[in-house]
This record gives C-alpha cells, sequence and structure tokens, in this order.
C-alpha cells in the first residue's frame, strides 16, 4: 500500500507538469484528488488494513493529499498568472532566488572597533569636511604655503572652488584638519576621535591607496603629558591587538606636533607602524585662539585599513577597492 502510495505521487505530479490549461487542471484533481481518485479509495479503505499498517498508510495518504492540494492551488494561480499570456515564458514554478545577507566591509568593521574602543576611554567621535579649505588642512597646522613639510602630503586640489580671498580647496590629505575646526569651536576639555576619508595624490602599491580611511585623535585639557599619549594609545593598541600587544614609539616629523612621533606593534615577529602622533604644537593653539598656558594636549592619527591589514594578514591594500567578492566575503 505505501508502494502505491509512492506511486501515486510520482505520477501526480508528473501530470501536473503537462497541465496547461484550467480543464486540463480540473481533470488532473479529478483523477488525484476526485471523490473516486485512487487516494480516496486508499483513504476510505484504511479501516479495513491491519492496525499495523493503519497507522502508516493513515499519516502518508493524508500528507499526500495536503501535497496534491498544495500543488494544485499553486498550479492553479501560475495558470492565472499567466493567462493574459498564454505563451508567456515565464516559469512560475521556479524556485525563489535565494536571498543574500549583506555583510559589513572589513575596513567598516575595523573602523567600528576603533570607534569603540576609544569611546570605552571617553572620547567623543566628531566628523568633518572631506572637501576641505587649504587653510585648515595646511595653515592651521602650522603647514604655511611654500612650507616644505607641504610635499609630505600630495595634494589633488580643486581648481574651481576658490572663494573671494583666493583661499583653495583640496580633497583633505588627512583628518588633522578638523583637529583645527574643532578647537575654533570649542573650548579644552577635548577629547575626541575623528574618522573619515582622505585622498593623496600619489602612486598606489601595496600598503598605499590614493584613497583611504584616517582616524584623528586629539585631546586637550590642562596639564596632559606625553604619558597620556603613551598611556591613552597602549590602552587603544590592547583593547584592538590583544592584551599582550607590545608597542613602539620612534621619532617623527609632523609640523603640528612637538615632539612628533610614529607608534608602531609587534605582531607576528615584526613592528609594524600604524599612526602618527604626538604632542599638540603651541602653534597649532595658538591659531586656534588657545592662550591659556596650561593648556597642553596630544593628537594622533591612524590608519584603518593598515589596521584591518594586520589583523587578518591581508597583504595588499588595494584589495580592500576592488570590489571582489571572493575577498570581501572572507570577513
Ligand atoms: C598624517 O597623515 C598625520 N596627519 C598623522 C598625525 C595626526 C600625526 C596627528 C600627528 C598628529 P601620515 O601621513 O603618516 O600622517 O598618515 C598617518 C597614517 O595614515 C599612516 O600611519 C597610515 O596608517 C595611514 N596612511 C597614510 N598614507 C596612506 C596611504 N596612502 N594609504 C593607506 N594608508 C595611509
Amino acid at each position: 500500500m505505501l508502494e502505491k502510495l509512492k506511486k501515486l505521487q510520482k505520477q501526480a505530479n508528473l501530470g501536473l507538469k503537462s497541465c496547461n490549461s484550467r480543464s486540463e487542471l480540473n481533470n488532473w484533481k479529478i483523477k488525484y484528488l476526485g471523490r473516486k481518485s485512487e487516494l480516496s479509495l486508499i483513504l476510505k479503505d484504511i479501516k479495513n488494513l491491519d492496525p499495523n499498517m493503519k497507522k502508516e498508510v493513515g499519516m502518508l495518504g493524508n500528507k499526500l493529499r495536503l501535497d496534491l492540494e498544495g500543488i494544485y492551488d499553486a498550479h492553479l494561480e501560475g495558470l492565472e498568472l499567466g493567462k493574459s499570456d498564454q505563451s508567456s515564458s515565464l516559469d512560475y514554478f521556479l524556485p525563489g532566488r535565494e536571498e543574500k545577507i549583506g555583510k559589513l566591509h572589513p575596513v567598516t568593521q575595523t573602523l567600528r572597533e576603533i570607534k569603540k574602543a576609544f569611546s570605552s576611554l571617553g572620547f567623543q567621535i566628531a566628523e568633518g569636511p572631506e572637501i576641505e579649505w587649504d587653510k585648515y588642512n595646511f595653515d592651521m597646522l602650522n603647514i604655511p604655503e611654500d612650507h616644505p613639510a607641504r610635499d609630505m602630503w600630495d595634494t589633488m586640489w580643486i581648481d574651481e572652488k576658490m572663494n573671494d580671498n583666493g583661499e583653495k580647496m583640496l580633497l583633505r590629505t588627512h583628518t588633522s584638519p578638523v583637529q583645527a575646526r574643532i578647537m575654533e569651536s570649542q573650548e579644552p576639555p577635548i577629547r575626541v576621535i575623528v574618522p573619515g576619508k582622505c585622498y593623496r595624490y600619489e602612486a598606489t602599491d601595496s600598503t598605499h591607496e590614493w584613497h583611504f580611511y584616517q582616524v584623528e585623535g586629539l585631546a586637550v585639557d590642562k596639564n596632559l603629558t606625553f604619558s597620556d599619549l603613551k598611556g591613552t594609545l597602549y590602552e587603544f593598541s590592547k583593547k584592538m591587538f590583544g592584551s599582550d600587544t607590545k608597542i613602539r614609539f620612534r621619532c617623527d616629523y609632523f609640523p603640528f606636533v612637538e615632539p612628533g612621533v610614529d607608534m608602531s606593534i609587534f605582531w607576528e615577529g615584526k613592528w609594524l607602524e600604524i599612526l602618527g602622533a604626538g604632542m599638540v604644537h603651541p602653534k597649532v593653539f595658538e591659531k586656534a585662539g588657545y592662550t591659556d598656558a596650561n593648556i597642553s594636549g596630544f593628537a594622533f592619527g591612524m590608519g584603518p585599513e593598515r589596521i584591518a591589514m594586520i589583523k587578518h594578514d591581508i597583504d595588499d591594500i588595494r584589495l580592500f577597492y576592488s570590489n571582489d567578492l571572493r575577498f570581501l566575503n572572507q570577513f
């Protein structure tokens, strides 16, 4: 009996495929679901079966009836939809498209981790414009026009956008101009990080993109010292890379800090540089209009792509922005 039901199921499924009109479908229904159909007769006869078989045949028979009713309804709906265009090549019975669930880009994931780490250290999060005035990107950061330090940031200038004073606009080369904007509009104490995109007119290679993110950091308060800078960045590194992370500071030059350093972390046997930092230069405070002699501060600027590369062992920064799903789906 069970075999009979299985055979019936196969026949019914096969028969349904060739039903292209309502009348054919109706005949199918009578044949497989009608009162005198083989299935109905089997179900009616269940009471005469021996008790062992009763349960099994009953379950399978009733399930088959429900299945057949279901595919009948679906087929009928398909015919209704297609009736205005009988020659339509649409197949209403194709399985639906699988829904693809999106993922966060690995750099976005890293940015979120950085933000979380600094938020837990009491830093606020701010943003600034990507198209910036020369004044904020350079002048306010103690890099006047014709200063050789401008060569450190190969700049993409925006020719058209000049105001009446002849000031120039550019695509910001770093997030440091937001330091100047924040100090211009706020009084200390300040503890802020600034994530955002930067642009540089430079050739790309495995560690350099022409557009990339930075996360700027700025803390200004009474009597902040270099120890505060070191302590903050050490705590951050432990949160990002694990509690036994080693960090190293070396002297570096940035016109807007004094002293200036770069910081590396020790990762899989190598020192890898992730950021530039230093104590805010007195000239920067002066330009921002801070006159209190007890005010001091530290600043830093890090590259989230470089951090993501270290964390996920990625050897080419260009992979992040080449839109290759085989790469992106790994994160
Ligand atoms: C700066 O841009 C400074 N504004 C950082 C700073 C801020 C110093 C505050 C002191 C105080 P630098 O050019 O080294 O510095 O860039 C900082 C970080 O951005 C680098 O360590 C690196 O992680 C990342 N970075 C720089 N250039 C690129 C690039 N072309 N592609 C990807 N990441 C980059």
